[in-house]
């Protein structure tokens, strides 16, 4: 198991820290209008599945998102600057603003891009792992996905194929317990999605979401033994969701008490106290570790507030491959 170094916690506290305070931005700017579009999911609450995964990856590994992608993207190394612009649907965005929120992506931080579609990664995740062996190389590829998205049929083809073929995939489901209102019990009747690996034969694990390092120490595991050419396995972090499904949905579907329990499972706070209770890290060093971060943050409201539209001249180049029509 790799080991617990200072250097480590303080880059998982950093990124964890990082999604939470630029979801909030993105909530707040949300509440403003000044995001177009009212399809913004944001991951508030389920912070250490992405950065628990993707700190065990390599910066040429990849990773397939799904709708509710900003904190996958910042987790493996997007810029946040150019995050926001993307999300405000901004000239000097990822996607120089055509994308955004949910289709935002950096090929160069190894991200395959946020999907609109439920379930679609499942089935791209094992192409960028074929893709890998073809070339010869030992990336890894994780696929994320949500409970809601282990019903659909991708999930089964994507694993069956996966499995047959030996590929580098690491399958997260990341269950927060709900299908946009659907509670995981009104949609599935099993309750540890992990259990589905065994119809693969590849091994299937459930961890505690909103514990980063526990999340962190079974990646790490899956990742490994998927880069030595062992195969896929699925990993289930179980989780929660704080805000609702996207910013516009009054989450009536969850009871007051329900959502009053949301903060005592806090993975940052949780963080916070097992580094100083386990004497890792001081509170000067975290609370300097939340001002860079809530500079950072700022920094990257501005440039994408400061930022130039797109100009709707350019989309036809942006639409086909090969530049001018
Ligand atoms: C194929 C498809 N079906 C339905 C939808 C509508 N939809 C968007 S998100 C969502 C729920 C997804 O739940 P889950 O996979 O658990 O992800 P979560 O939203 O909880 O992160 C649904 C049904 C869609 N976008 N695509
Ligand atoms: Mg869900």
């Amino acid at each position: 198991m790799p080991e617990l170094t200072e250097e480590l916690i303080m880059r998982l506290y950093r990124n964890m820290y990082t999604i939470r305070r630029f979801e909030e931005t993105v909530s707040e700017l949300a509440g403003m209008a000044m995001i177009p579009g009212f399809m913004v999911h944001l991951s508030v609450g389920q912070e250490a599945v992405a950065t628990g995964v993707c700190a065990a990856l390599r910066e040429d590994d990849y990773i397939v998102s799904t709708h509710r992608g900003h904190g996958h993207l910042i987790a493996k190394g997007a810029a946040t600057d150019k995050m926001m612009a993307e999300i405000m649907g901004k000239e000097t965005g990822y996607c120089r603003g055509r994308g955004g929120s949910m289709h935002i992506t950096s090929v160069e931080a190894g991200g395959l891009g946020a999907n609109g579609i439920v379930g679609a990664g499942l089935v791209i995740a094992p192409g960028a792992a074929l893709s890998a062996r073809m070339r010869g190389t030992d990336q890894v590829t994780v696929c994320f996905f949500g409970d809601g998205a282990s019903n659909q049929g991708t999930f089964h083809e994507g694993l069956n194929l996966a499995a047959t073929w030996n590929l580098g995939v690491v399958f997260v489901c990341e269950n927060n317990g709900y299908g946009y209102s659907t509670p995981q019990r009104l949609h599935q009747s099993i309750g540890r999605i992990s259990q589905r690996a065994a119809a693969y034969d590849i091994p299937g694990l459930t961890v505690d979401g909103n514990d980063v390092l526990e999340v962190y120490h079974a990646a790490s595991w899956a990742v490994e033994r998927a880069r030595k050419g062992e195969g896929p396995a699925l990993l289930e972090a179980v989780t929660l969701r704080w805000m609702g499904h996207y910013v516009d949905d009054d989450d009536d579907y969850r009871s007051e008490e329900e959502k009053a329990e949301f903060r005592a499972h806090c993975p940052v706070e949780r963080l916070e106290r097992e580094a100083v209770e386990g004497g890792l890290l001081s509170t000067s060093q975290l609370e300097r570790i939340r001002s860079e971060v809530d500079e950072e943050v700022e920094r990257a409201r501005s440039f994408a507030e400061e930022s130039e539209e797109p100009s709707p001249e350019d989309d036809p180049r942006l639409v086909f491959s090969g530049g001018e029509l």
